[in-house]
């Protein structure tokens, strides 16, 4: 069975308690549940895990190489600034998903740039949560490709 990690970037513990009108509300235990439903249609198991930390974030990359088949992950803000995160997305070799909840592309110019979306799959960006499940099923796509 395939493994997914979804991982999620700091201040997204604070989902559905603070700006619910740019991101919604939902807490990240309500898309959490939602990804896992998602996951039970296509068959694959799913894992999640949120830090507020760069280095935390990067030592979860670290232990899902052989423990995970890719990863779908929201980096939060470090999604425009972090090469730290690009580079161990690299250096995992695993396929990532980046997903966001808010239209980046429609925001402020500092969020119209990713840094991680080159080493990226796919860019799921601007459905909410459906993010997140859309996110999840192109993975799915592309590992189970990958098998044939
Ligand atoms: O749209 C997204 O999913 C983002 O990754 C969310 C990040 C933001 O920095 C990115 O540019 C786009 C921010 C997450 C902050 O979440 C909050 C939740 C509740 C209250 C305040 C912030």
């Amino acid at each position: 069975m395939l493994r997914v990690l979804v991982l999620n970037g700091p201040n997204l513990d604070l989902l559905g308690v603070r700006e619910p009108e740019v991101y919604g509300s939902q807490t990240l235990g309500d898309i959490e549940a939602l990804v896992a439903a998602t996951a039970a249609d296509l068959g694959v198991t799913v894992s999640f895990f949120q830090s507020n930390h760069e280095g935390a974030l990067i030592d979860r990359l670290h232990e899902a190489m052989g423990e995970c088949d890719g990863v779908v992950f929201n980096p939060g803000a470090y999604t425009h600034y972090s090469y730290a995160l690009r580079d161990a997305i690299s250096s995992t070799g695993l396929p990532v998903v980046e997903v966001h909840l808010s239209d980046i592309a429609k925001r402020e110019d500092f969020r119209k740039v990713s840094v991680i979306a080159p080493v990226c799959i796919g860019q799921l960006a601007g459905l909410g949560s459906a993010s997140y499940t859309e996110g999840l099923a192109l993975l799915v796509g592309h590992l189970q490709k990958e098998d044939e």
